[in-house]
């Protein structure tokens, strides 16, 4: 069943639990995905990257994902993830989008402020709820130092005022996680994240949550992250799977078969996820 991101968030941020939000790029990944999801009866998002609209088409991911949340019976939300411009996040508003992110994370404050004002009026309008993120995600490769660390994760008082002022349902916060694969071991500021929620009691985004080991998770879902962003695991349990069936099966061209097998694995990888967040059950 199909919903807003907002009816999903509000129950996740008052009932103590993450969500999980989980890239796909084509029917496979989806499939996955959602039945994962309605075996293990929790709500969940599906998320697409601009690089996914380009790769996909619009209308092709949109009518895939109305067809298969039809068919089953959690909450569903159908997410722009990292919308870099209004213009993404409206073309998505048009194409039945159920919750958007604009991410103006690389503006300073005002600029941010304006364009996820501009998002939210947009969105608000046609039914749709809205993520923006304060902070920046560090690089993979970056080791970062005390300076660095204020420079770069979420201030608590910019948070505060950037959501009274953007009027967005939830806020991507930057304490200490990147995107893609880990080379060092991501440490979380968990004091940060409490303060934050604190400040403004409502629900919260971790990004970059791939190779963030399962305490550091559970904790961090404890003190209130509310929607977990999963991508480069979810790539890697299809491309590992579909590495070593070609290794194996050197003659093999039906495509059913060796994508198949991906997709099982992907499904399982999800699983293990909405456990981790505490979203089992919650549907
Ligand atoms: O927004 N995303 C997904 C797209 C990032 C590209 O990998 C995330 O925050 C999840 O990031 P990851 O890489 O940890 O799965
Ligand atoms: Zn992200």
């Amino acid at each position: 069943m199909l919903v807003t991101g907002k009816e999903i968030l509000d129950h996740a941020h008052k009932n103590g639990y993450a969500v999980g939000a989980f890239n796909f790029v084509n029917m496979e990944m989806l499939q996955a995905i959602l039945s994962a999801a309605e075996e293990e009866k929790a709500p969940v998002f599906v998320q697409t990257s601009e690089g996914a609209l380009s790769y996909a088409g619009v209308g092709m991911l949109s009518a895939m994902v109305h067809q298969l949340a039809s068919e089953v019976s959690v909450p569903v939300a159908l997410h722009l993830d990292h919308g870099g411009s209004f213009e993404t996040a409206v073309k998505c508003i048009r194409n039945g989008w159920s919750s958007v992110m604009i991410d103006g994370s690389h503006h300073p404050l005002e600029g941010n402020i304006e364009v996820s004002r501009r998002v939210v009026d947009v969105a608000h309008a046609s039914g749709v709820s809205v993520e923006a993120e304060l902070g920046r995600l560090g690089g993979i490769e970056d080791n970062i130092c005390v300076d660095e660390k204020d420079a770069m994760y979420t201030n608590p008082a910019e948070a505060k005022q950037f959501v009274t002022e953007s009027g967005v349902d939830y806020l991507a916060i930057a304490i200490g996680t990147a995107h893609g694969k880990y080379k060092g071991v991501p440490k979380l500021d968990f004091d940060r994240l409490s303060t934050i929620k604190q400040d403004l009691n409502m629900p919260l985004v971790l990004h970059g949550a791939s190779g963030v080991d399962e305490e550091s998770i559970k904790k961090a879902v404890s003190l209130g992250i509310n929607k977990i962003n999963i991508d480069t695991e979810l790539r890697c349990a299809y491309t590992d799977r579909l590495r070593a069936y070609l290794a194996e099966d050197t003659e093999v061209y039906d495509l059913r078969k060796y994508i198949g097998p991906s997709r099982e694995d992907v499904k399982a990888k999800v699983i293990e996820k909405i456990r981790l967040f505490g979203s089992n059950g919650k549907a």
